[in-house]
């Protein structure tokens, strides 16, 4: 059984959870927030970040190694498409949506906004906030709207791409940002499409139940809800700060 380090609200681990539905991978989570890991998730994840995979007595961190060690590793569904320039760009689309759309929904907005209070019990930065939402979310989604496909996924059927971008647009709603589908039209329908797809439609109810307990109670309300939980957890009561980015 492969186990899953991480929340299920992280758009890294939405992501890592979304490919393996797809594959029909089993799986188990142990559904620790960011800065709440335990000395051994901080021997898994040098960085203390979330996802980690654990697959016997072998561990990975981040979701790009993560995604290519399932694809690599499980039959079943295509995460990446054959064709090696294809391939290359899917990577890309990964990558952007990793590093850019994980600066300006997440640390620009989500965290600000939602987790930094959470976690830190003090508001966030409002200055990053309004210059997430006035520039570098709408420069973000101009370039998207360029690229994405009018109907349909990247390159054909569903793969780690289109989850990768439409994933961190779900994050963005949780702080409040919808898509304006007049100036982004593309991009707008292409996020509601992605994300209506089964393997990342059917996680919404366990991140519906955690986004709604609070943190120290959230394993026991996903285990009511029939999350596929770890027997035990890395997690610890109060946050540690993590190694980047604060
Ligand atoms: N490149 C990493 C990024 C993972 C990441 O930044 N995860 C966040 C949660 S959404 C985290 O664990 N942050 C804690 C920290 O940076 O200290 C990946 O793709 O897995």
């Amino acid at each position: 059984m492969l186990r899953v380090i991480g929340s299920f609200v992280s758009p890294y681990v939405r992501k890592v959870l979304a490919c393996m539905n797809l594959k029909g991978v089993r799986y188990e989570v142990d559904p620790i927030t960011p800065f709440y890991g335990n000395e051994e998730f901080e021997r898994l994840s040098p960085l203390r970040r979330i996802p980690v995979l654990v697959d016997g007595d072998f561990h990975v961190s981040d979701s790009s190694v993560i995604c290519a060690y399932l694809d690599e590793t499980c039959p079943g569904h295509a995460l990446y498409p054959i064709d090696a320039k294809a391939r290359a760009r899917a990577r890309w689309f990964e990558e952007f949506a990793d590093s850019r759309l994980g600066d300006v929904f997440i640390w620009g907005l989500f965290y600000q906004k939602v987790v930094h209070p959470i976690v830190w019990g003090e508001p966030g930065d409002q200055a990053r906030i309004d210059k997430s939402l006035d520039e570098d979310i709408p420069a973000a989604l101009d370039y998207l709207e360029r690229e994405l496909p009018a109907d349909g996924f990247l390159f054909g059927e569903i793969g780690v791409a289109d989850i990768s971008v439409a994933s961190f647009f779900r994050n963005g709603s949780y702080a409040g940002f919808e898509t304006d589908s007049v100036r982004w039209p593309r991009t707008a329908a292409f996020v509601e499409r992605a994300l209506a797809q089964p393997c990342i439609a059917d996680l919404l109810r366990f991140e519906d139940v955690q986004r709604s307990a609070e943190i120290r109670s959230r394993r026991q309300a996903l285990l009511d809800a029939g999350a596929p939980l770890t027997a035990e957890t890395l997690g610890i009561r109060e946050p540690r700060r993590g190694m980047m980015r604060l």
